[in-house]
């Protein structure tokens, strides 16, 4: 059974919440494991359409537990890239690779490593109490898990460079402005909101979507004619699908689409 995480599949899509609220659902080992095959059981089961990342309690996540990280007496420095190796990065690249949509519900405060994860499913919402901190620089790391990457893609270069230098709490609100997530909603809409967008992305041409994702996810490192390739070989893939042919169809017939996700 699980100790970190919950995880339940409902109305074609995953939903896990990262579960340990006392410590605003920082990372230990075990949560890392714990989330790593929840995802990588998403990835292959077929009956997974979408997936929904929240968090309980107060905190969405605060990043790396940082009670694991306490000096002892006159042990030597410890060498972080093991455990970025080992957890965080295959975590982002994870959560990248897996061609189904991925709603971010953040309830509350995302810090370092919490707001970067928060930052790189596809489609974000945060509770109008929710913040994000870029909480590296205050601690004298840098940002991980894909922050210096998806920061600049997001707001730009000069916010990007603000926001990691800085170490300043951004609101729910303002990360809506700057294009940082894609909704702020009230507090209490945000279980709700985010529920019915999952079950409803179930319901959608999950192959076409899972190409959308990879398309939109390389283009930021393709010049525009690799991406022009990329959309054709795409778009190749994806005029072979059921549900592009149930589309033309339904659209034609005038009558709601039944998409099977392949
Ligand atoms: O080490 C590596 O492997 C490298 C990888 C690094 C990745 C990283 O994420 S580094 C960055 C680590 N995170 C931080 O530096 C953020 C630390 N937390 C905070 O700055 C604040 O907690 C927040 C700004 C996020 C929230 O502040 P606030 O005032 O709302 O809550 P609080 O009172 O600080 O926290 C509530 C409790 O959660 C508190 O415990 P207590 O006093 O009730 O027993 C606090 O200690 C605990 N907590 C919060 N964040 C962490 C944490 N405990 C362990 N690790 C945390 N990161």
């Amino acid at each position: 059974s699980l100790e970190t995480i919950l995880f339940e599949k409902k109305d074609g899509y995953a939903k896990i919440t990262l579960n340990r609220p006392d410590v605003l659902n920082s990372f230990n080992e075990v949560m890392h494991v714990e989330l790593r095959d929840a995802l990588k059981d998403c990835q292959k089961d077929d009956g997974v359409r979408a997936i929904l990342l929240t968090a309980a309690g107060r905190g969405f996540c605060a990043g790396q537990d940082l009670g694991d990280r306490a000096v002892q007496g006159d042990e030597g420095p410890r060498d972080l890239s093991q455990t970025i190796d080992k957890f965080y990065n295959p975590l982002l690249r994870l959560i990248k690779s897996i061609e189904k949509p991925i709603v971010c519900a953040v309830n509350g405060v995302a810090a370092g490593a919490g707001a970067n994860i928060a930052l790189a499913c596809d489609i974000v919402y945060a509770a109008q109490s929710a913040s994000f901190i870029q909480a590296f620089c205050k601690i004298g790391l840098v940002p991980d898990s894909g922050g210096t990457w998806t920061l600049p893609n997001l707001v730009g270069v000069a916010r990007a460079k603000a926001l990691t230098l800085l170490g300043d709490k951004i609101s729910a609100e303002q990360a809506e402005e700057w294009g940082m997530i894609w909704k702020c909603v009230d507090n209490d809409a945000l279980v709700e909101t985010t529920e019915e967008l999952a079950a409803k992305l179930a319901q959608q041409p999950t192959l076409g979507l899972g190409l959308i994702k990879r398309a939109i996810n390389e283009a930021p490192t393709n010049t525009f004619d690799e991406q022009l390739d990329m959309e054709r070989d795409l778009q190749k893939l994806a005029g072979f699908s059921d549900d592009y042919k149930e589309g033309v169809s339904a659209f034609l017939e005038k009558r709601k689409p039944n998409f099977t996700g392949k």
